[in-house]
């Protein structure tokens, strides 16, 4: 009786939050957005340009308008990614937009994937979709949920968001593409707070194991993680140290928001092919880089609101025009 009477408690309560979340769903959408953001951000798909420093602009102002649209998210872990997102989608990886599913292609795994604002940003001004959908991040029905998600949106190869989960699944492409001889390079961003997940060295020690010299990782290393610095939560240092010690070879970038240290770390990576060793990119990195308000608020920049105009004036930061 006790069961039946707990059983059907558990329907009701279900019900009533289903109901009670189904209508803050349809008020919500119901509800005018404002659009001042939107209207002076969004610009019309332009053909590839490959300066990128104008890129990194460009993907760092579509990251506010998306976040600051959506009003919240993981801004400060978005924005410390930029430069690597632009070297790699306008630069290395051997992709076609308009066929994302190529065989053979190269992959992105963004294994800390709660910075999906970030590659949504660098998919839309690659064209893998309209840049109008970034406004629509994070709300019900979008393709652009805050963390990846490989069934909803065009050009995300895999789902990630529980932290050190996306990074085995990069050594397991990583993996597949050398028994497939497609000739793919597999690449994946690890968050430094991610990196003190046991999952992570375990598939560090496996990929050096299976000679994954087709595999190429970054580590975003803005020292800080979601409720304090890693040094005080728990410390990497000697980071460099520690991937060597696992098998690989290992690139400090002693700036990773300087976009041209990155293009020459990650040049350098694709020439270790043949060593028989992944390599792994430890970019030293800003966590909120290009927006300085956002960069003082230090560990308070992880998961924070932010205003339409709050967004529009980083955007001018962004651009010089302030
Ligand atoms: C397995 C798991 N535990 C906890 C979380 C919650 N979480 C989301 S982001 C984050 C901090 C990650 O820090 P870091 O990897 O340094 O990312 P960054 O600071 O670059 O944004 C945590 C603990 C999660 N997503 N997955």
């Amino acid at each position: 009786m006790k069961k039946n009477k707990n059983t059907s408690n558990g329907v009701l309560t279900k019900t009533v939050r289903g109901l009670t979340l189904q209508l803050i769903r349809s008020v919500k959408q119901s509800l005018p957005k404002p659009n001042h953001v939107s209207d002076f951000n969004i610009k019309e798909d332009l053909p590839l340009n490959y300066d990128l420093k104008e890129i990194c602009k460009d993907i760092r102002c579509d990251i506010l308008t998306s976040i600051g649209h959506l009003g919240v998210g993981h801004i400060g872990g978005c924005l410390s990614v930029v430069e690597a997102l632009a070297v790699l989608y306008f630069k290395e990886m051997n992709i076609d937009p308009k066929n994302p599913q190529m065989p053979g292609r190269d992959r992105f795994i963004c294994s800390k994937g709660h910075a999906g604002p970030a590659v949504y940003a660098a998919l839309a001004n690659r064209g893998y979709f309209d840049k109008k959908e970034l406004l629509t991040l994070n709300q019900g029905g979008t393709n652009l949920p805050s963390h990846c998600d490989m069934n909803l949106t065009t050009g995300i190869d895999m789902t990630t968001g529980s932290l050190g989960q996306g990074f085995s699944c990069a050594v397991g492409a990583a993996l597949g593409s050398k028994l497939e001889k497609d000739g793919a390079t597999i690449y994946a961003m690890i968050g430094d707070g991610e990196s003190q997940e046991g999952q992570i060295w375990e598939a560090a020690m496996f990929a050096a194991a299976k000679k994954l010299d087709n595999l190429i990782a970054f580590t975003d290393y803005n020292k800080m993680q979601i409720d304090g610095t890693t040094a005080e939560v728990n410390d990497l240092d000697p980071l460099c140290d520690k991937w060597a010690a696992f098998g690989w070879n290992v690139i400090d970038v002693k700036d990773g928001n300087d976009v041209d240290q990155v293009a020459e770390a990650v040049a350098q990576a694709k020439a270790n092919r043949g060593s028989g060793k992944p390599t792994m990119i430890i970019l030293n990195t800003l966590k909120g880089c290009g927006v300085q308000w956002i960069v003082d608020l230090g560990v308070s920049n992880h998961n924070t609101n932010v205003t339409e105009e709050q967004a529009a004036a980083a955007i001018r930061e962004i651009r010089g025009e302030d």
